[in-house]
């Protein structure tokens, strides 16, 4: 009963996020960089600094227990164009992240690509162009050589559905048709594809997988059409991504909702080929909240706030708010069960290991006498492990979790001000203070609860 030995505890974070020195040591500009960023929010320059600080930082995830560290590589540090001449620079930064890491037992948990396209690269079309497959492909191929015998998990794209459905709240994205985001959303798919293989043939010891952000939907009354509403957005938000990169096949529901919109493309057998030979080791999971849904008949087009709420098409389905849910400062609902929930649907979907890649709550943090009291953080955590505690013990196979984030960063669109870490960064939006990195109360908790093997949850 319980976790088993092996599970891995830790946290993670993103490059564009955390690191900061985003014009340094070569690096290229990524969409993040040239993005407007909300007004009163920070611009990603400086983050959590951990660009030059991963030691100092790393020495505290140690410190925590962490047996796993889960970040993303800036492949524009790598590639400053995207493509063509290699940056020595970057290449060296990740390989000393990942000697810090393996200095203090700590797996690396390696993120291809979190959000953060080559500018260069999404000027020629981004994910919509057909050559951003080889251009993925080419990146990747470089990241294995480089890190391969070193690395023992690789995440391909991180959040690919947030970015189809969402990804004009994650950086400036130009106006596409529903036709244009699913193609982008195909050449994703088996870009990803292709790089599994490859990373099962250069790495073989390594696992790879993928990280949606899968909020399970229930219906909003058991009135069949909000069923049918709930499915239909379970299968566009969630299981389109995970059907094609496990079982290399459109889903049912999605492909009548792309017939419907008018906007099916040909989809070639060579491409089926790439995605059946591309399957993923295991399911990595980012859970922040379900959804749920209600079948919409208005015609109101949707004001998307940010990637967890407000999501409606016309005559299909309409996000609403959960009466028995209760929600964070940042209006996210916070839902412990329903992460038991999707952690059970997608063991019986995939039958695939599952890797909690980010789980976590955003809130206000501040600095009494030197501590931070983030009581709300710890509850969250203690609900929710609990949850994927009795989801192992009624037999599904979580073979880590990787809480979002290991230290304050800045958030989507919140800036600094949102704040996820178990360790506070002494700075606020604007004024850099001390950036001195203070453990919180949540930092202590999780410490036991690895100590213990989530045992203590006290
Ligand atoms: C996920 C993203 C992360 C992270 C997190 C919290 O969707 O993968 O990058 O930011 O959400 O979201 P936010 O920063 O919007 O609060």
């Amino acid at each position: 009963m319980g976790f088993p030995d092996t599970f891995l505890w830790g946290a993670s974070t993103s490059a564009y996020q955390v690191e900061g020195a985003n014009k340094e040591d070569g690096k290229g500009l990524s969409v993040q960089d040239v993005k407007k960023v909300p007004e009163g929010t920070s611009q990603v320059d400086v983050c959590a600094d951990e660009y030059h600080r991963y030691k100092e930082d790393i020495a505290l995830y140690a410190k925590m227990g962490f047996k796993a560290y889960r970040f993303s590589v800036s492949w524009c540090r790598i590639l400053p164009d995207g493509k063509g001449t290699i940056n020595q620079k970057g290449i060296d930064h990740y390989k000393d992240v990942i000697d810090e890491c393996l200095k203090y037992n700590i797996e690396p948990i390696v993120s291809m690509f979190h959000f953060d396209m080559p500018y260069e690269l999404e000027k020629l079309g981004g994910w919509n162009n057909r050559e951003s497959i080889d251009w993925f492909y080419e990146y990747a191929r470089i990241l294995f050589e480089n890190y391969g015998p070193k690395v023992k998990y690789w995440a391909t794209i991180v959040e690919q559905n947030t970015l189809a459905l969402a990804g004009s709240v994650i950086f400036d994205k130009k106006e596409e048709t529903i036709k244009e985001k699913y193609i982008a959303n195909h050449n994703m798919l088996v870009a990803q594809a292709k790089v599994i293989k490859l990373c099962h043939d250069m790495c073989p010891h390594a696992m790879i997988g993928s990280d949606p952000n899968i909020a399970y939907v229930y219906p909003a009354t058991c009135n069949p059409d909000d069923i049918i509403a709930a499915q239909k957005f379970n299968a566009i938000r969630n299981w389109l991504y995970l059907d094609l990169a496990v079982y290399g096949k459109y889903n049912a529901i999605v492909l009548g909702y792309l017939k419907e919109q008018d906007a099916l493309f040909d989809i070639c057998d060579e491409d089926y080929e790439i995605l059946r030979n591309g399957k993923p080791d295991y399911i990595g999971l980012n859970y922040y909240n379900t959804a749920t849904a209600k079948v919409y008949e208005g015609k109101e087009k949707v004001i998307q706030k940010d990637q967890q709420n407000g999501m409606r098409e016309e005559g299909l389905y309409e996000s609403v708010y959960n009466p028995y849910l209760y929600k964070s400062e940042f209006g996210w609902e916070i839902d412990p069960i329903g992460f038991r929930v999707t952690i059970h649907e997608l063991e019986s979907r995939y039958h695939l290991p599952i890797l909690v890649t980010e789980n976590g709550i955003g809130g206000y943090d501040t600095l009494e006498d030197g501590c931070v009291h983030d009581s709300y953080r710890i509850e969250y955590y203690r609900k929710h492990i609990e949850q994927m505690k009795l989801a192992v013990e009624e037999g599904c196979n979580v073979i880590g979790y990787l809480p979002w984030s290991a230290i304050d960063l800045l958030s989507t669109h919140n800036g600094i001000s949102k704040r996820y870490g178990f360790i506070y960064v002494d700075r606020d939006e604007f004024d850099l203070r001390t950036m001195d990195r203070i453990c919180k109360d949540s930092f202590y908790w999780y410490k036991k609860v690895i100590e213990t093997n989530g045992e203590d949850l006290s």
